[in-house]
């Protein structure tokens, strides 16, 4: 049973609630200026809040992959959305099911070959829908009615009330399809929004001059990318789109749904937008939706928040709120992720744990995705096997900076084209302060120093007053390379 570790007097439970595609911006605990998350914000003020928490592969499979595993896309094989998990490797789950605890994962898993190392699991196939989602479980499929944050929400707290054994600790991960594409609200949050102006970012109307290649070839514009029927809800009720969304829907769902929107798409429709106006019409909409599918995430918090504080858990419970990835909220242009710029690069990492984490703080360490699993394993007072890649958060959680926690931090992104929004690959390395980015199919590097530049629109690659600095990340990188074990790139083709 459970090993005598630091903690094995009273191993914690942990509660890991995981969002899709849920960009720090639009979290209030990280300072939003366009939408309020109270409930997630609980966490931060009771908890750490982690402001460079960086992910290895800016991508949803991925980044689970390397939540399960503690390593990286090239160590656990999943470096795309095309791949599938290999499923025999060891997973910070089975090691903690083998030790005794209880394991749960419940909602979006994405990772195709069946979760194995968890006690129940009753996760969404692929992407999941947002209205009347079907879930797979080990008995087989079922549709269930409703909106796909409430019905994750009612099978964790189900699995809490009712299948939680008390003599075990316990891991819930309980993993939110929202706010991912196509970005379609609740029927609690509907009319949210509507009449009001979100703010819009700096680089909304980026002409990605000064950098690479990639950033002007990506397909992820705000202004040019998006369907307005399936990306943004511009259909009425009989059109095809219309149809099909409410075929899924509960009843009542169409009228709030009318209230909202049905004046402002006749607008639209007789009078389609046209340049700066219709990126400016189409990023408010794009937000508008957006935000009310976070808002949604953000009531699940509170009711598993709430459960805990009534059932006694809280107390010995480490509530994790985190998301697969960073997102694009208009900055650049886009929406998406992929780049290792910092929206995308960053993820929320939000962490409460009584008794050990200092309420309301704040950690500026290069933290990761890939230290997950060896932190749950460390607070379980479990032994890390030496081959996972990141490192427990544990002393940070308590306050204290080991001397040598890592000063910079590799990523790679693999999904090129032709995949979806063609992102060229790319690896690099920052150090919370400069990044190196190479995009090496296509030869060409970038540089950018996040003080002078904090919007990454100036890469200053090649430019003599940062020489110094380029020839430094470029040793770096290759150092990390060496270390991370990372096989060869140069057999890449150029084109
Ligand atoms: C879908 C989305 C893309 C998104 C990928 C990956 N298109 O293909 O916009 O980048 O998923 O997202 S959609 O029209 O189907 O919404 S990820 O979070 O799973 O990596
Ligand atoms: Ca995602």
């Amino acid at each position: 049973m459970l090993s005598a570790g630091w903690a094995a007097a009273a191993p914690p439970n942990i509660v890991f609630i995981f969002s899709d595609d849920h960009a720090f911006q639009a979290v209030g605990a990280y300072g939003s200026n366009i939408n309020q998350t109270p409930n997630i914000d609980r966490i931060a003020n009771s908890g750490m809040r982690f402001d460079r928490c960086y992910v290895t592969n800016s991508i949803c499979g991925p980044s689970r992959a390397c939540i399960l595993t503690g390593k990286y896309s090239h160590k656990n094989g999943f470096r795309t959305n095309n791949d599938r998990f290999d499923a025999s490797q060891p997973t910070f789950a089975k090691q903690m099911q083998g030790a005794g605890y209880q394991t749960a994962m419940i909602g979006k898993w994405h990772l195709v070959s069946d979760p194995v190392g968890f006690d129940h699991w009753d996760i969404l196939p692929g992407q999941g829908r947002y209205y009347s989602p079907e879930f797979i479980t080990p008995a087989g499929r079922n549709v269930e009615q409703g909106y796909v944050t409430d019905v994750i929400t009612d099978k964790a707290l189900a699995w809490l009330k009712n299948d939680r054994q008390s003599d075990r600790p316990f891991v819930l991960m309980m993993q939110h399809k929202a706010p991912h594409r196509s970005w379609e609200p609740g029927p609690e949050h509907v009319g949210d929004g509507k009449g009001k102006t979100i703010p819009e970012p700096e680089t909304l109307f980026d002409d990605y001059q000064n950098r690479s290649d990639a950033a002007r070839t990506a397909t992820m514009r705000i202004s040019q990318n998006m369907n307005p029927a399936s990306d943004l809800m511009v259909f009425t009720p009989d059109s095809p789109r219309g149809k099909k969304f409410f075929k899924l829907t509960p009843e009542g769902t169409q009228q709030a749904w009318s209230d909202a929107y049905s004046e402002e798409n006749a607008a639209y429709m007789a009078d389609p937008p046209v340049g700066d106006a219709k990126t400016r019409w189409n990023y408010q909409r794009y937000l508008r939706n957006y935000l009310a599918c976070v808002a949604r995430v953000d009531d699940s918090v509170g009711r598993v928040l709430d459960y805990l504080d009534q059932s006694g858990l809280a107390e010995n419970t480490i509530v994790i709120y985190c998301s697969d990835q960073g997102f694009y909220l208009g900055e650049h242009g886009w929406y998406d992720k992929r780049f290792m710029y910092e929206q995308s690069l960053r993820t929320p990492l939000l962490v409460r744990w009584p008794g050990v984490v200092e309420p309301g703080s704040v950690c500026e360490q290069i933290a990761s995705n890939v230290d997950l699993a060896e932190t749950f394993l460390d607070a379980a007072g479990l032994p890390i096997p030496k081959d996972m890649q990141g490192r427990s958060l544990t002393p940070l959680l308590q306050g204290e900076t080991p001397d040598d926690w890592r000063k910079t931090f590799y990523y790679h992104y693999y999904e090129g084209p032709p995949a979806v929004h063609t992102v060229e690959q790319h690896c690099g390395v920052t150090d919370g302060r400069y990044k190196l980015i190479h995009f090496y199919t296509i030869g060409q590097w970038e540089l950018f120093d996040l003080q002078e530049d904090p919007n990454e629109i100036r890469s200053v690659y090649d430019d003599p007053a940062y020489a110094g600095h380029q020839e430094r990340l470029k040793k770096e990188l290759k150092r990390l390379q060496t270390e991370l074990e990372v096989p060869a790139i140069a057999a890449a083709p150029l084109r």
